[in-house]
Formats: structure tokens, C-alpha cells, sequence
């Protein structure tokens, strides 16, 4: 039987040696069995690795840590101490979300998740995670979200939070109250890194870890102190983004990242594998992707009994046992393990029969021993040339008592009765902390405080000032100041094209070009691509500032001679992620919070194809609003008729819809390579120079046209979201308008020259750039003057703006919900229509497709014209005399349904 093939085509030089070698491990797999042949071959394997044989390693160990007993450090801390600490805070955490629930039923909140990960964190704050203080970066630790009722219980013991901050859990509305996970936004001065959308956390932290050594090779900040830690489920490794990214962390060699996933062996609903091994699943897939592996499965009591198991038994019951199983034995008897892990075996039975059942059930797990943890950890920190996961197994809900501990529902108890208390607080010995009275049926459950100068107190405080200061802090604290690009950057664009047709993608890139060329701005640019450059026409970038590579360029390129070759290098500016969206997302939100976690403003441009942007990355992009993030976002190949050729799948026309959800995202639709200089510098202008941490999203198209210049005093109706782009023609009489956007400008244009031509309508064009922009003003008009009955009202600024006579029509190449935005603001007597490519977009020619959604200038005519008519401001004999003209399909099926 052919098991590795390619051995097969290995040459055999010697085969009477071969077949010695092959028939000693016969004789003893015969003689002693497969355990010792295991062992041998381990053995060298292990050999082969000193050797520098280049023998393959395998991808899975035993179910056995990863680091033997014997190697184990000496651990530095105070190791009752820390138990007593831990003790406090366990118990503070779920006293916090008891008393949140009992206050308000159903906030939720989680007891289980931080209960089986205490010590996992509290390893780390005493004797690893470096904070932030005198305005050092420190460490980037991304929190599990549901664990955050642990880290508050932490700070409230630190003094950084009060009893009152506590008892607000989940109510933040009046002020004063903490946020049911990690979020920046929502507390900007305490958490860093949001995380509680799974998947998401682990995969920015690679990019972080990534965008760390970034910073370091182009010589803009020394980072090399900083290490990313990043908690994990075991469930949350179901998500793609968990694993997605893992080749990548270790083709860059980061050794400044290190993943801790807290193998509970339970998800929300149940097991993560019933029938397997998580531990053992993930240690094959991080292994075969480069890492360097730590599991920390069992605890040290366990140790003595693997000593003695000299038959290999207990070995092979750990691996032969599944998922499923050890759940059972979290909650189980003693007697119960004895029985069914134990007692099947003689030789197993006799390993244990020393124990008493209290003893087998008390067996801990390697994640809840601190010794083993510690020791995991400063392996993780030592290891040189690759990232780091540790694979610590866990009982989910530990310590909280029988009702919760391994429970299938574990997840999502919140509420916990006295009686439970009491059982948790002795479990802690923490009868002195609280006194049985505390527990009284009718009182609130109590914190435990720890008065200043209290020894547990002060050594919190000790290992936190000897780590550099309290973590998690969010200090926003300029170290190395940007200064805004000299406006020489923009004044290309400003000019228009001249006789030259170019598209607002290619205008976007000249302009990025000269921002990268401006001598204090420029170095701060990171401009970000997901392998679409040659797309976009961005290739020119790649000699000029060359594309990021840790490794430098250990190849000559194909086109080396070519003037505009590819050029790798450590010093590289541009992020060509490969193609990676969410990847390339999580490096932009590296870099777009560089201000806050680094004080090293960075400013990123990510352009990517418009269409997989917000609908393919948007929670990626939530998430970059929560952590306050601060850059520009491209939907490049915009519109759905103006890339043409692609279909279905590629044709955007709605992010601009997705975009406006999001509170703190500008988004614009810009029509020319102005309006495009004019956004972006008005963006850097708020970000950067004052400060707002918004984000901005900007639709560039690929159509080429004479870029005009800039009108005297267009730029702020540009930035406002609407200005009148050109007056009426002279000699018609009937008024109307017209609105258009992005790449319906064209279309437009002519629409006005045919509506003047024959049918006697002076239509004035309007750009509106911002629909999103226009909307929110007049929300928060609207809604000043509804709680504000005695001032006089305002009047929405987009009412102002539309003043006039006649009908309006509004033209995009996204969908008519997109200009309806503003339908409801339209001022008395006028009417609304908007012209839009709903529907799913398909291959054709862009002539083609603009007929099909009926946006070209055709279309538009014809809705003036019926809009006039519905009116009474023009005959309705015109309508159908316009439809015949220009050959429209009046039966054409509706192309939102087609
Ligand atoms: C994208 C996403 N989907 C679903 C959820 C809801 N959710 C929150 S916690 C959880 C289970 C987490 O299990 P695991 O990752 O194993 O963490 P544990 O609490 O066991 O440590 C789920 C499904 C979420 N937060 N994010
Ligand atoms: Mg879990």
C-alpha cells in the first residue's frame, strides 16, 4: 500500500539498509507494541530536527503540554497572592452581571466565558502585557467581547473604575456606565481594540502584528517593544476570518504575535466538537501554517500520573477520548471519571487508585494552571521567527458552581441565585471578603473592594507600574505629528484635465502620487490594495514608492527593465495585500488607529473594487468605526453601468446605500476629479487637523472624460453635498432641474441640451456629491426643530438648496434609493422623481446598460418631461412624442425585475 507516494520516487541508494531500518520497527511494533513504536519514531523525528535533517514535521503531538514538566521556569510572582486576586475578581465579574440582571431583566452579560479564561488574562496583566505609560506603545491585547465583564472586575480593583461604573454594566445611556464589550467608541478611554464580532479580532491582530514590523522597516517608529496578544474561542476558530489569515502571520515571521485560544470546548449552543478534538484540530491547521504551537491541556497534577504511566495508557485514553466526553467529565462526579475514564483499564485504574474521587475530579485543566500558563506564555515570547498560538483547554463556567460549570447552556446564564453565591464564594475561600450576611435573600450581592494599601492592592498595582501602567487604556497622545500636505498636492486636479479625458480613478491617483511626494505628508501615506492596482491604473505606484515586503525582493523582476517595473521592498509604502478584502481592511484599521495605539498618525487610502467593498468587508468596517478609526476608503470600478462588460457579481450599485448606515462615514459620490481633490483634502483636514474620527468613503469610476476645472467657489457645495454645477440654458423657457452624480453627470449634460433643444426645458444642473451628507443635516434640523417648538424652524439646508421652480430630477449610477435620501426635504411645489440602476446588473456595453436601467440621457428627458406633464407645466403629448424619438421600449420589463 502506497501511503506517501512521493517516497516512491525517492532514490534508494542502499536498500539492503532500508529494509534493516524498516524490519526493527516491525519487530517493535510486534514485540512492544505501537505506543513504543510512536515513541521511537518521535523520538527521531525529534532527532532529525536537531540534525537539521529537514525531515517534515508532523502536523499533530499526543494530547499531552506541549512544554514537559521538566522544563518549566520558575514562576516569579506571588502565586497565593495571585490566586486570592483572581479569586476577588472572578467573584466582583459575577456579582456584576447578577446584579445587572437583577436591575434590569434580560441586559444580558456573560459568567461563563471570563470564568473559564481568569487565569488565561491575569497571567498575562501580572507578568506579561506591557501598558502604555510615559507614552510608550506597549502591548495590543484584544480581549474576547463576552470576557469583559472580568477586565472591568480587574479595573474596578485597580481603582480605575467605581462601584457605581460597575452597577451600570450594560446601561450606558444616562452616562456613567460600561459597555457590554470592548468598544472604543463607546468608551474611549478605556478600550483599544473592539472585538466582539467573532472572527474579526483574531484577524486584525495579524495585520496589527504585521503593520507593527510595517512601521519598523520603514524606519517611521521603533515598535519592535510592542507584542499583539489576541484571546480567541474555541467556537470563534469556526469563523473564516479566525483562520484565514494564519499562512500570513507566518510567512511574515511574527514573532511579535501571540494567539491565545481558550479551548472551553463549548460555543453557545454546545460542544465545539462533540466528536473530536478541538485542540487537536487546530494544532494541525496552525502547525501545517508555520506556527509554533503551545497546548497547555493539562495541569500539573496530572504530571505525576503521566510519569508513571510507563505502558503509554493514559496517553492513549487522553487522545482516544473526544470533545463530548470531557464536557461530561467537567460535570461529573469523581466517581464517575474513576469508572469511565479510569476503570476500563486495570493498569488506568491503578494510576488513580491513590486519588480519592474529590482528588480524580479536581484534576485540573492546563488553562486554569497558572504554573503551565506562565510557562506557555514566556515560551510565546521568547520564540524567534514565527507567531505563537497557545491552545489552553478550559471549563467553560469554572468556579461558578455545578448549575453553570460545563453546562450545555452555560453560555448564556446571567442570573444566579443566593444559594449559588454562596457555593461560588466558598469555592474561592472568600468567606472573610464576604460575610454570610452580605448573601441575606432581600440584599444586593456584594463587590469586593480592596482598600488602598491593602497587600492584595498593592501588588496589583506593583506588577502593573513594573509592566509599564494599567491595561486596557486608550490614551490618544501624539508622539510624531503629522502636518498637512502643502495644498500643491491637490492643485492638479483643481486644474481639470484640460483637453485630456481621464477618469476620477485615475485623477485619484495622480493625487495620491502627489500626496506620497509631499516631503513631511508624504512617508504617512499607506496606500492599500487588494492585487487591483493594474485596475485601477495605481501600477505607476509600484517603482515610485514601492510595495511593502519584509523579505526585500530576492528575485528580478520580469519587467525589471521596463521603467515602471514591480519593486518589492522592506522600505515599501504600498500594502499589496494579495487578494485579501477583509485582510486588507484589517491592515487598514491597523493603520487608521496608528494615531491612538502608536501616536504615529498614519493615513491610509485603501481603494479596492467597489463592490466588494462594503458588502463583502462591512463588518470590518463597523468594527473600524467602533475603534475609532481615521482614513479613506475607495470604491474604485463604481456604478453598475459604468463598469461595463463584468455582470452581476461585479456591478456596484448600493454601497453608497450600505455606507449610509454608518453614523460616522462621509460617504461621496463624486463626478470630477475636482470634486475628488476637494473631498480629500477637506477629509484630511478633519481627521487629521482637527482631529474627528470619522472615516470616508469615496466612488471613483473608470470612465474617461475632460475633467473640468474647478468653478470659483464650488468647493463648499462640493464638501456640503450640493451645488448648482451649471445654470440653465439661455433661450428655453420651462424650469426644471437635474441632479446627477458620479458618472451620470455625462448622461445628464446631454439630457439638458436635448430637453433645451426640443422641448423648450430650462433645466439646471445640480452635482450632488453627498446624499448621505445632505440627509443627515436635515435629520438633525428636523430634529431641532421637533424639540424646539418655541424657536423658529430651520429650514433643512437640502431645502435651501433645491429652492426653485419646476420638477427634479435625479440621476445616479446606484440605486434610486440612494438620491431618495433626500426625497422628503424636496421644498413645496416641487416634485422628485430619481432615475437608478435597481436590478441586477448584467454584461453589456455601458450605452447599453444605461438604456436597460433607463439613466441615459434619453431616460432622463423622457422623466422630465412626464414629471413637467403630471405637473400641468407642459403637454402630455410631449412625453409620448420623447419616448418615440428616442426609440425607447415603453413594454420593456422592468429591469429591478428583469
Ligand atoms: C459573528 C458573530 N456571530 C455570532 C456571535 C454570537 N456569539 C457570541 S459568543 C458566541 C459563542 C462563543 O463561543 P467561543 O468562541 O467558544 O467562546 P467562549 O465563550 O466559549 O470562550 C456566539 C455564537 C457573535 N458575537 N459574532
Ligand atoms: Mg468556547
Amino acid at each position: 500500500m502506497i501511503i506517501d507516494g512521493f517516497v516512491h520516487q525517492l532514490h534508494d541508494t542502499d536498500p539492503g539498509e532500508t529494509q534493516e531500518w524498516l524490519d526493527s520497527l516491525d519487530a517493535v511494533v510486534d514485540a512492544q507494541g505501537k505506543a513504543r513504536a510512536r515513541f521511537l519514531m518521535s523520538k527521531l523525528l525529534e532527532r532529525a530536527g536537531q540534525l537539521q535533517v529537514g525531515a517534515p514535521a508532523s502536523v499533530s503531538t499526543p494530547y499531552v503540554n506541549s512544554i514537559p514538566s521538566e522544563v518549566e521556569p520558575f514562576f516569579p510572582g506571588d502565586e497565593d497572592l495571585e490566586r486570592r486576586i483572581r479569586a476577588f475578581i472572578r467573584w466582583n465579574a459575577a456579582v456584576m452581571v447578577v446584579k445587572a440582571n437583577k436591575a434590569a431583566d434580560g441586559i444580558g452579560g456573560h459568567l461563563a466565558t471570563f470564568a473559564s479564561s481568569a487565569s488565561l488574562y491575569e497571567v498575562g496583566f501580572n507578568h506579561f502585557f506591557r501598558g502604555k505609560e510615559d507614552g510608550l506603545a506597549g502591548d495590543h491585547v484584544y480581549i474576547q467581547g463576552h470576557a469583559a465583564p472580568g477586565i472591568y472586575a480587574r479595573a474596578f480593583l485597580e481603582g480605575r473604575l467605581t462601584e457605581s461604573q460597575l452597577d451600570h454594566f450594560r446601561r450606558e445611556v444616562g452616562g456613567g456606565g460600561l459597555s457590554s464589550y470592548p468598544h472604543p467608541r463607546l468608551m474611549p478611554t478605556f478600550w483599544e481594540y473592539p472585538t466582539v464580532s467573532m472572527g474579526l479580532a483574531p484577524l486584525s491582530s495579524i495585520y496589527q502584528a504585521r503593520f507593527n514590523k510595517y512601521l519598523h522597516n520603514r524606519k517611521i517608529e521603533d515598535t519592535s517593544a510592542s507584542r499583539v496578544w489576541c484571546f480567541i474561542g474555541d467556537g470563534e476558530c469556526d469563523e473564516p476570518e479566525t483562520l484565514g489569515s494564519i499562512s500570513l502571520a507566518a510567512r511574515e515571521g511574527l514573532d511579535n504575535l501571540t494567539w491565545v485560544v481558550n479551548c472551553n470546548l463549548q460555543r453557545l449552543d454546545g460542544p465545539v466538537r462533540g466528536n473530536g478534538k478541538i485542540i487537536q484540530e487546530l494544532e494541525a491547521v496552525f502547525r501545517g501554517a508555520g506556527w509554533n504551537v503551545i497546548k497547555v491541556v493539562w495541569g500539573g497534577k496530572w504530571d505525576e500520573l503521566l510519569a508513571r504511566d510507563v505502558d503509554g495508557v493514559l496517553l492513549n485514553k487522553m487522545n482516544a477520548t473526544v470533545d463530548g466526553e470531557f464536557q461530561r467529565y467537567a460535570v461529573e462526579s469523581g466517581a464517575y471519571a474513576r469508572e469511565h475514564f479510569f476503570g476500563p483499564d486495570p493498569r488506568l485504574t491503578r494510576l488513580v487508585e491513590h486519588l480519592s474521587d474529590e482528588e480524580i475530579r479536581n484534576l485540573p485543566r492546563g488553562g486554569h494552571d497558572y504554573r503551565k500558563l506562565y510557562a506557555a506564555y514566556k515560551a510565546a515570547t521568547e520564540q524567534e521567527g514565527a507567531p505563537t498560538v497557545i491552545l489552553a483547554k478550559t471549563i467553560k463556567g469554572w468556579t461558578l458552581g455545578p448549575d453553570v460549570e460545563g453546562r450545555n447552556a452555560t453560555h448564556q446564564i446571567k442570573k444566579m441565585t443566593t444559594d449559588q453565591l454562596r457555593l461560588m464564594r466558598e469555592r474561592l475561600h472568600l468567606e472573610e471578603e464576604v460575610p454570610e450576611e452580605s448573601l441575606a435573600d432581600d440584599r444586593e450581592p456584594p463587590y469586593i473592594s480592596l482598600p488602598e494599601g491593602s497587600e492584595a492592592r498593592r501588588y496589583m498595582l506593583e506588577r502593573r507600574t513594573a509592566l509599564d501602567g494599567p491595561l486596557p487604556q486608550r490614551i490618544v497622545h501624539t508622539k510624531r505629528k503629522l502636518d498637512l500636505p502643502a495644498d500643491a498636492a491637490f492643485e492638479e486636479l483643481y486644474a481639470g484635465s484640460g483637453t485630456q479625458a481621464a477618469s476620477s480613478t485615475t485623477s485619484f491617483t495622480r493625487l495620491l502620487r502627489n500626496l506620497c511626494r509631499d516631503p513631511q505628508f508624504g512617508p504617512r501615506v499607506v496606500p492599500i490594495i487588494p492585487d487591483e492596482a493594474r485596475t485601477f491604473g495605481m501600477d505607476s505606484l509600484f517603482k515610485e514608492i514601492g510595495i511593502y515586503a519584509s523579505k526585500g525582493q530576492q528575485y528580478e523582476p520580469v519587467d525589471h527593465a521596463l521603467l515602471l517595473s514591480y519593486k518589492e521592498s522592506q522600505s515599501g509604502q504600498i500594502l499589496e495585500e494579495g487578494i485579501t478584502e477583509a485582510g486588507s481592511m484589517a491592515s487598514f484599521i491597523a493603520a487608521a488607529t496608528s494615531y491612538a495605539t502608536h501616536g504615529v498618525p498614519m493615513v491610509p487610502f485603501f481603494t479596492f473594487y467597489s463592490m466588494f467593498g462594503f458588502q463583502r468587508v462591512g463588518d470590518l468596517i463597523w468594527q473600524a468605526t467602533d475603534a475609532r478609526a481615521r482614513g479613506f476608503l475607495l470604491g474604485a470600478t463604481a456604478g453598475r453601468t459604468t463598469l461595463l462588460g463584468e455582470g452581476l457579481q461585479h456591478q456596484d450599485g448600493h454601497s453608497l446605500l450600505l455606507a449610509s448606515v454608518n453614523p460616522v462615514i462621509e460617504a461621496y459620490d463624486p463626478a470630477f476629479a475636482y470634486e475628488v481633490a476637494t473631498i480629500v483634502q477637506d477629509g484630511l483636514r478633519r481627521m487629521y487637523g482637527e482631529g474627528e474620527d470619522i472615516l470616508y468613503y469615496l466612488t471613483l469610476y473608470n470612465e474617461n472624460q475632460v475633467m473640468p476645472a474647478r468653478p470659483e467657489g464650488a468647493a463648499a457645495g462640493v464638501i456640503e453635498g450640493l451645488y448648482r454645477w451649471a445654470d440653465a440654458p439661455d433661450g428655453a423657457s420651462i424650469p426644471a432641474t437635474i441632479l446627477f452624480s458620479g458618472s451620470a453627470n455625462l448622461a445628464a449634460r446631454a439630457a439638458q441640451t436635448e430637453l433645451a433643444e426640443h422641448y423648450d426645458v430650462a433645466a439646471d444642473l445640480h452635482s450632488a456629491t453627498s446624499y448621505k451628507r445632505l440627509r443627515e443635516q436635515a435629520l438633525t434640523t428636523e430634529r431641532t426643530n421637533r424639540l424646539h417648538p418655541s424657536r423658529p424652524a430651520d429650514t433643512p439646508r437640502v431645502t435651501e438648496l433645491l429652492a426653485g421652480d419646476g420638477p427634479i430630477i435625479a440621476v445616479t449610477d446606484f440605486i434610486k434609493a440612494v438620491p431618495d435620501q433626500i426625497s422628503r426635504w424636496v421644498p413645496d411645489g416641487r416634485s422628485y422623481t430619481s432615475l437608478g440602476t435597481d436590478g441586477f446588473g448584467r454584461s453589456d456595453t455601458r450605452e447599453a446598460l444605461r438604456r436597460h436601467f433607463e439613466i441615459d440621457a434619453p431616460h432622463i428627458v423622457v422623466a422630465t418631461l412626464a414629471a413637467l406633464a403630471a405637473r400641468g407645466e407642459a403637454k402630455a403629448e410631449i412625453v409620448a412624442d420623447a419616448i418615440k424619438r428616442y426609440d425607447l421600449d415603453a413594454e420593456a420589463v422592468d429591469p429591478r425585475l428583469a
